[in-house]
């Protein structure tokens, strides 16, 4: 066995303009507002990112799960490893895929199968895994029936007929979605103050698949790059989801929705913990361009490829890279 030491701290240091301003344009869409489905559109548009309220998810479930996140990130070292290695699926510690990205983070990496998630807890809690595996499937289903729901009125204001054009990939029982819990430490080794020195919790990237819905404690440290290249920081809502355009969103809709760029720094005092639920399509699935979105005039921008393809091609780059320029058309 090959026992990799830890980073070292100055690996996680970036030092950019100190942005102590949280960004106020944020696009939030209330769910049950007449005018949601254009909304959603037009925030996908311009952010590819968004906030959603009156999401109807009961805040109760959400608090108990992190509440059982908190208590499993307590335990030592070696019961979190019980979960295994994070390549494909497990408990993961400062190293981030397989290409030598580095965040001061630890997590949970899963499949979004019930199955799975209870075989998981089963290995770190054999006398009692029901309580963490119960708060886990019981949060995904909830959430991914809104990230449908929000794909469903995404195709609506798009005007399409098949509402159900997105959502399906992810309603699908072979849908490859993923999930995640993370928790960035406080580091009070470092003093960052104003210096501008930050600690990159969760370094530069898109995510590849369809969305992402996110949920974090109080705790500020996420970031998104707007169109013109500036970064700015989302003010944290524990009782709201963010919701991300993901790459295959991106290529799906030729380029009219943005799968955003985001990071997250970690604080150097309090704790952050997050919850995301990757909505992914089945393995065989071929992603390509709509046809009645191409319709609209305009040339096809992207290759057709399998979800297979993309994710074998994305899982060997490192987070920053740009995933899609591989399967631009030239
Ligand atoms: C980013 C989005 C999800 O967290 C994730 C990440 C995955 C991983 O952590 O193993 C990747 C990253 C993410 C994209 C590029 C590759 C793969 C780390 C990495 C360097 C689970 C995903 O699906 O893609």
């Amino acid at each position: 066995m090959v026992v990799q030491s830890e980073p070292a701290l100055d690996q996680f240091i970036r030092t950019c303009k100190p942005s102590t301003q949280f960004f106020t344009g944020i696009p939030t869409i209330d769910l049950t507002h007449p005018d949601a489905n254009s909304l959603l559109v037009k925030a996908c548009e311009e952010f590819g990112f968004f906030k959603v309220i009156n999401h109807g998810i009961p805040l109760q479930m959400v608090n108990e799960l992190e509440e059982q996140a908190l208590s499993f990130f307590q335990l030592p070292q070696v019961v979190k490893e019980k979960a295994g290695n994070p390549r494909p699926f497990g408990y993961g510690n400062k190293r981030i895929g397989q290409n030598g990205d580095v965040g001061w983070v630890e997590y949970l990496l899963l499949s979004a199968s019930p199955d799975f998630i209870h075989q998981i807890c089963l290995s770190l809690f054999p006398d009692n895994p029901h309580v963490f595996s119960s708060a886990i499937n019981n949060y995904i289903s909830k959430v991914k029936k809104m990230g449908e729901q929000v794909l469903e009125m995404m195709a609506e204001g798009l005007g399409i007929e098949d509402e159900r054009v997105f959502s399906r990939l992810i309603k699908d029982e072979k849908s490859d979605s993923c999930f995640r819990l993370n928790h960035y430490p406080p580091c009070p080794e470092l003093e960052l103050e104003m210096s501008g020195r930050n600690l990159v919790g969760f370094g530069e990237h898109t995510d590849p698949q369809i969305i992402s819905v996110l949920r974090s404690n109080n705790t500020a440290g996420f970031q998104i790059s707007l169109s013109d290249g500036t970064w700015v920081s989302v003010p944290p809502d524990h009782n709201s989801f963010f919701i991300n355009v993901g790459d295959s969103l991106q290529v799906m809709t030729n380029g009219r929705f943005k799968s955003v760029k985001h990071r997250v720094f970690a604080d150097h005092t309090k704790s952050r913990i997050s919850m995301i639920f990757f909505g992914g399509p089945p393995l065989c699935e071929k992603i390509a361009p709509l046809p009645c979105i191409l319709q609209g005039g305009g040339e096809c921008l992207y290759e057709e490829f399998t979800w297979w393809e993309y994710k074998q091609a994305a899982y060997k780059t490192r987070l920053s890279d740009n995933r899609l320029g591989h399967f631009a058309k030239t």
